[in-house]
């Protein structure tokens, strides 16, 4: 009797302490039960890559403020990670950073039970080598990096990485170029327009790629990822390293403003919206991420942003100025001619190097 009874208490306690666990899983965003929303969520986004309108609609319908701050690329979302920033809920990463911050051990696993709409996304995104399974990010937009110009200058259009590297050529629009500030996308620049693969290792390669973006200083006007549009809109620029969304939504009010894929071929990326393991509300940060893959949601920032969409089920509600535009959906043979940006590992330290040399060369 007094065995059985040991026995029961023994039960009764087992049992507490479960239930204890369940309520504390329950209320740290993980467990699928009653999950409460934050009153502020802090996003860490590009300039300029979120409807506006998106924002206002989510803010209304779940009574949740958005704040929203800005980075110029990759590098500096990672430092102000590293640096121990812990008030983001929800950031950006391109494909090659999300590889880097899942190996530093910087992002969250996402509760896939929170985001219903994943299933909107085209089977082409929903599985990047970069993070197989979506088990930490989910596909943004994506685009292209190549040249946007002012129409008025070039008889024939700029399609080449030489327009911005060829001494010839490029002498012509000294002062009047920018590169985008950013360490990937300026060595791909030069590696492609050398012939070689953007994610090479080969010090050998890297230095002369480096070297020609010593020797282009002379012609650049600034290395700039946030106003290149604006520069070229006020005719400050002629030419300008671009990603190619940017420029489409500066040619909507200016039409002189054009964007080519250089021959030579040039970087493919997709952005992510992931979760920090930082993150002040996870479970916020996934209802907002579901709320972005709505399709027409999804769309309205394609409309805004002038990027591609990795959400099939987004096209219906997207402009078909943007859906037909080659350089924004580009075909099959400009495709193949795109590489995606990788974790370059160990060399990562050398492509480091060889930028602040750039930076600190003289012109
Ligand atoms: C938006 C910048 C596009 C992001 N202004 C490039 N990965």
């Amino acid at each position: 009797m007094r065995r059985l009874m040991m026995r029961t208490i023994g039960l009764g306690l087992v049992s507490v302490i479960l239930l204890m666990l369940a309520v504390a899983c329950g209320g740290r965003d993980g467990g699928g039960g009653e999950q409460e929303l934050a009153q502020e969520l802090h996003l860490y986004n590009w300039s300029e890559y979120i409807e506006p309108q998106v924002l206002a609609d989510f803010e209304a319908e779940f009574g949740v403020r958005v704040i929203e701050d800005t980075f110029s690329n990759n590098e500096e979302l990672l430092a102000k990670l590293q640096a121990g920033a812990t008030g983001y809920d929800v950031i950006v990463p391109s494909d090659y950073m999300v590889e880097i911050m899942i190996e530093e051990g910087l992002l969250a696993e996402l509760n896939h039970a929170n985001l219903a709409n994943l299933g909107n996304l085209d089977e082409k995104f929903s599985d990047p080598p970069y993070d197989r399974g979506m088990v930490h990010c989910v596909p943004y937009l994506w685009g292209t990096t190549g040249i946007g110009y002012n129409s008025d200058v070039f008889e024939e259009e700029p399609d080449s990485w030489s327009y911005l590297f060829d001494p010839e050529i490029a002498s012509q629009y000294a002062g009047r170029i920018t590169m985008l500030n950013d360490v990937r996308e300026a060595m791909s620049a030069a590696l492609k327009y050398l012939g070689y693969s953007l994610n090479t290792t080969d010090e050998a390669q890297l230095a002369q790629a480096r070297d020609l973006l010593i020797q282009q200083k002379a012609w650049v006007y600034a290395y700039d990822t946030e106003q290149y549009e604006d520069l070229l809109s006020a005719d400050e620029i002629v030419l300008a390293h671009s990603w190619s969304g940017d420029i489409f939504m500066a040619a909507d009010e200016d039409e002189r403003l054009w964007y080519a894929i250089p021959q030579e071929g040039g970087v493919i990326w997709a952005d992510n919206l992931c979760i920090p393991n930082t993150a002040p509300s996870k479970y916020t940060a996934e209802v907002f991420i579901n709320f972005l893959l709505r399709p027409e949601i999804s769309a309205a920032n394609s409309n805004y942003a002038w990027y591609a969409s990795p959400n099939a089920k987004a096209a219906e509600f997207i402009d078909p100025q943007i859906l037909d535009e080659p350089a924004i959906y580009p075909p099959s043979d400009v495709m193949e001619k795109l590489e995606w940006l990788e974790d370059v590992g160990d060399a990562t330290p050398i492509y480091e190097r060889m930028w602040t040399e750039v930076k600190a060369a003289g012109p």
